[in-house]
């Protein structure tokens, strides 16, 4: 094994270096954020994950290495710097579609943002599990077993906003076209069902359905509570 006596680092610290080190320290990471952040956008959530845990993986094992000895033979340096790389070549390689080939919808910096709920949308609440509500202007929640529904002027599909006002019990609603009468209804096909919710919470569901799909009668119910249901009626955009 060879020594080396003359490292620059051993020598004595001047000014300039105790300037220069912590910019260039300072400098890496940003290019290596930088670098992980360009390579997270690229890449699909999934992909984004496995390589940001890759990532991190990498580097532990190369500071751990790092840290656990004096000094590395080749093979451990090596390792050391190619777990840190690793991941990012990887990542690289995907996100310029040398392997894998995403298709770039999927890609993390085409994600859509989310979307904000128009202030003419329909709303439904729930505020316990016996009957679903209409929110007044004055904070309240008015029990009620029909539901006028105004479509949105901005969707093209059936979309209402779930308001989830009781703690800690999941709702749905469900929409279905009705069968039986208005005093006596029942469900018929199912048109659209919005996702379960723990409350307090809401959902903006944006369903795949056309609007014309929604009869002017329709059934409306409670996935989880079938007890919870009602006659909506379609009212014409305004
Ligand atoms: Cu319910």
């Amino acid at each position: 094994m060879t020594t080396t006596t003359d490292r620059p680092n051993s020598g004595p610290r001047t000014a300039k270096h105790a300037l220069l080190v912590p910019l260039a320290v300072l400098g890496v990471m940003v290019l290596f954020i930088g670098l992980i952040a360009t390579l997270l956008l690229f890449n699909t959530k999934t992909g984004a994950l496995v390589l940001a845990a890759l990532a991190a993986g990498g580097v532990l094992f190369s500071v751990s290495l790092l840290a656990s000895r004096d000094r590395l033979d080749r093979g451990q340096r090596f390792a050391a710097v190619g777990a840190g790389v690793l991941p990012l070549l990887v990542g690289g390689l995907i996100a310029t579609s040398l392997i894998g080939g995403i298709d770039p919808a999927d890609q993390m910096r085409n994600v859509q943002p989310l979307t904000v709920v128009p202030e003419d949308a329909p709303v439904i609440a729930a505020e316990n599990s016996n009957e679903f509500c209409l929110p007044d202007d004055a904070g309240g929640c008015e029990p009620t077993d029909t539901w006028e529904f105004t479509p949105s002027e901005a969707e093209e599909t059936i979309a209402y906003l779930f308001d989830n006002l009781e703690a800690g019990v999941p709702h749905n609603v469900v929409l279905t076209t009705l069968d039986g009468s208005a005093d006596s209804p029942a469900p018929g096909d199912e048109l659209v069902a919005s996702e379960v919710i723990t409350g307090p919470a809401q959902e903006w569901f944006v369903s795949e359905a056309p609007l014309d799909e929604l009869p002017e009668e329709f059934y409306f119910f409670c996935a989880i509570h079938s007890n919870m249901d009602g006659v909506g009626t379609l009212a014409a955009a305004e």
